[in-house]
């Protein structure tokens, strides 16, 4: 969405002076007829190309896109092999045979999230000559696992809202580049060391799906971690020791108790927010002075234990924690004891 806005703006800029003149000087970007009355000739539509299927807009000031997105399509159109960003979203496209994008190997950006995919009706070559893609948008459609053979050229992987139950580790393999994975609201229940090697990627989201637990190997240069909504009820020792650069860590709605979480889990420094909200915890874990957001409401936790954020306080040694989230637990404000101003001194907001 932000895209295709910084898209038409840079559009806008690009229009011959004349058409910036006419009262909407956009309105040809969304309605099929207008490219031939707004420039008045069919040059401009020809050079555009003359390739363009029927049911999709080519703006002639942009050959390299072709927009298809929200027409009712149920097949895929014929893509030119000029194309390099290709919307096709919100349509009822069911299959993408081999055959689709055998032209389309300049395509960058494939945009096919809500349509009606299913794993079996997705090629096994379809993805093979692709080899410069950097965004595949699959998310909200049908499908049941990741396509075969993606590209390792991938930048974002948006597959959540689908029903994938499982993640192999050849599904994502050698996909250097990869940043962003967003395999939320699927059915997956182990993942096992599939995401290891994915050494680009800085934004794992992993949440409303069937985890027991969390994954054997995660790749060392996440910032945000997004386990939220599954049924994990305990972590391994160190889960967190490994990350130089995780910020942020989302685990509500699991099922973690005290028991399962070794003590100094949380007491990692570079965390800025962490999120333990909708879980069993009795007791405030330990945390890192340097944490930030703190989220534990709806909880069980029947104690304030200062020392969960500072082991001592004096001028320099002081939590910095900013928010902190306690409601729906099973202590009152009396149970937060006076020394905590001091080790709390920046805290802006706790809420019990
Ligand atoms: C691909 O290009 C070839 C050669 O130009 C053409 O014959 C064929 O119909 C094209 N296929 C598709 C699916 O666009
Ligand atoms: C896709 O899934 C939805 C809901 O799960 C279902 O209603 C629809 O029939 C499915 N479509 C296809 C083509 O399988
Ligand atoms: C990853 O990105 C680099 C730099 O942009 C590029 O040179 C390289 O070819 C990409 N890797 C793959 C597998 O596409
Ligand atoms: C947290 O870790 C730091 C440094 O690793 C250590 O000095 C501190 O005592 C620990 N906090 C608690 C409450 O154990
Ligand atoms: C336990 C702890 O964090 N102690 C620190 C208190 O502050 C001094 C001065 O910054 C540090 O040297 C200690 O490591």
């Amino acid at each position: 969405m932000a895209m295709r806005l910084v898209l038409v703006f840079l559009l806008s800029a690009l229009l011959p002076f004349s058409l910036s003149q006419v009262r909407d000087p956009l309105a040809w970007l969304y309605t099929r007829q207008s490219p031939g009355y707004y420039f008045g000739s069919v040059q401009a539509l020809t050079a555009a190309g003359g390739d363009c299927p029927e049911e999709c807009d080519c703006p002639p000031t942009f050959p390299v896109a072709m927009y298809c997105d929200g027409r009712g399509l149920t097949a895929m159109p014929t893509v030119p092999s000029r194309i390099k960003y290709l919307y096709l979203q919100n349509n009822a496209i069911t299959a993408v045979p081999d055959s689709a994008l055998v032209n389309a190997t300049n395509l960058v950006w494939l945009m096919m999230h809500h349509n009606q995919l299913r794993s079996d009706a997705i090629g096994m070559k379809v993805f093979l000559k692709l080899e410069g893609l950097e965004r595949l948008y699959l998310q909200h459609n049908n499908l049941t696992s990741i396509p075969p053979n993606l590209p390792r050229s991938l930048r974002d992987l948006r597959i959540n809202h689908n029903h994938i139950e499982k993640v192999t580790p050849a599904d994502l393999e050698g996909m250097d580049n990869l940043t962003i994975l967003y395999l939320h609201d699927n059915a997956v229940s182990d993942i096992g060391a599939s995401l290891k090697a994915l050494k680009s990627l800085t934004l794992l989201d992993i949440s409303g799906n069937k985890l027991a637990k969390v994954p054997d190997a995660l790749p060392e240069h996440l910032h945000q971690l997004y386990l939220e909504s599954n049924s994990i009820d305990s972590l391994p020792e160190g889960f967190l020791g490994g990350f130089t650069q995780l910020q942020y860590v989302r685990m509500a709605h699991n099922q973690l108790t005290d028991k399962g979480i070794p003590p100094n889990t949380f007491n990692v420094t570079g965390l800025v927010e962490l999120d333990l909200s909708f879980n069993k915890l009795e007791r405030i874990p330990i945390v890192s002075t340097t944490l930030q957001h703190l989220y534990l409401q709806a909880n069980q936790i029947k104690e304030f234990t200062l020392g969960s954020f500072c082991s001592i306080v004096d001028v320099t040694n002081f939590s910095k924690l900013r928010t902190l989230r306690l409601d729906g637990n099973e202590i009152n404000r009396q149970d937060i004891p006076s020394e905590s101003a001091l080790c709390l001194r920046q805290a802006s907001s706790i809420e019990v």
